[in-house]
């Protein structure tokens, strides 16, 4: 089994967590493992170098505490934490795993979050804390981890004349009983607007209860040889979802 270097501790670090391949450290820093990665760092098994990864999602004062389940890292911070992986977030967040960006989950702590602990899809919090999102909360909450959103890929098979209908599923790990609302958006890969696809975008809204919903997406047709195409939908998040698969790549395969 591999095991993440360790690194000497030159500064106060407050939560450690350990993965598989990777080690999470939270504390008061603003370098660690040679790199500037301001109270939050990652480190790779894979790396004897003890470098941090690239992985930063930057946090704007002292981090107390870190948990990770799945593709989402929890991050606990001392008490004056108000800025977490990209976005406005007191003292607790969740970022992606792979990107380090906070999605929407957004508790809203007032005070410091000394330790955290994820198991059963509820996430646990303990610390000095008296409200949480304006309502009174003492000493120690849970939370249901966020609903973890996916968009699928597709493929279609372009055709020789009009439109055809791409449909991108997009999928929550779980019914929720929040409204949940997605911005979504077409982009360029190979495939061009408006010559192979109609620009689409837009929002959705997951009502509680509700986990699957599709975006489609009209791609024109042609009697060109050419290679097969691709264009993506990304997916952005508003308030509770988290984004695990933001992108959805349509492949548009050439029949010419
Ligand atoms: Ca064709
Ligand atoms: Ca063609």
């Amino acid at each position: 089994m591999h095991r993440p270097p360790i690194p000497i501790p030159t500064v106060s670090y407050f939560g450690i967590a350990p993965t598989q391949d990777t080690l999470y450290v939270a504390g008061g820093f603003a370098h660690l493992g040679g790199q500037e990665r301001p109270n939050v760092a990652e480190f790779s098994a894979f790396d004897l170098d003890g470098d941090a990864t690239l992985w930063n999602p930057q946090a704007d004062a002292t981090m107390s505490a870190v948990a990770r389940s799945g593709d989402l890292v929890y991050l606990g911070g001392s008490g004056t934490v108000t800025t977490i992986g990209g976005k406005s977030r007191n003292n607790l967040a969740a970022v992606s795993a792979a990107t380090g960006t906070a999605n929407g989950w957004n508790p809203d702590v007032n005070a410091g979050v000394d330790t955290l602990s994820v198991s059963s899809k509820r996430v646990y919090a303990g610390g000095s804390f008296t409200s949480i999102g304006g309502l009174d909360q003492t000493g120690f909450a849970s939370f249901s981890e966020p609903a973890k959103l996916r968009v699928d890929n597709v493929r279609v098979t372009e055709g020789d004349s009009g439109t055809k209908l791409v449909r991108f599923h997009l999928r929550l790990s779980r019914a929720d009983e929040e409204t949940m609302v997605v911005a979504f958006a077409t982009k360029d890969g190979s495939a061009h607007r408006p010559a192979d696809y109609g620009f689409t975008k837009g929002f959705l809204v997951f009502l509680p209860g509700q986990r699957a919903k599709t975006v489609e997406v009209k791609v024109n047709a042609d009697v060109l040889a050419e290679e097969n195409e691709a264009f993506l939908l990304k997916v952005s998040a508003a308030d509770n979802v988290a984004i695990a698969d933001g992108t959805g790549r349509a492949t548009i395969v050439d029949d010419d």
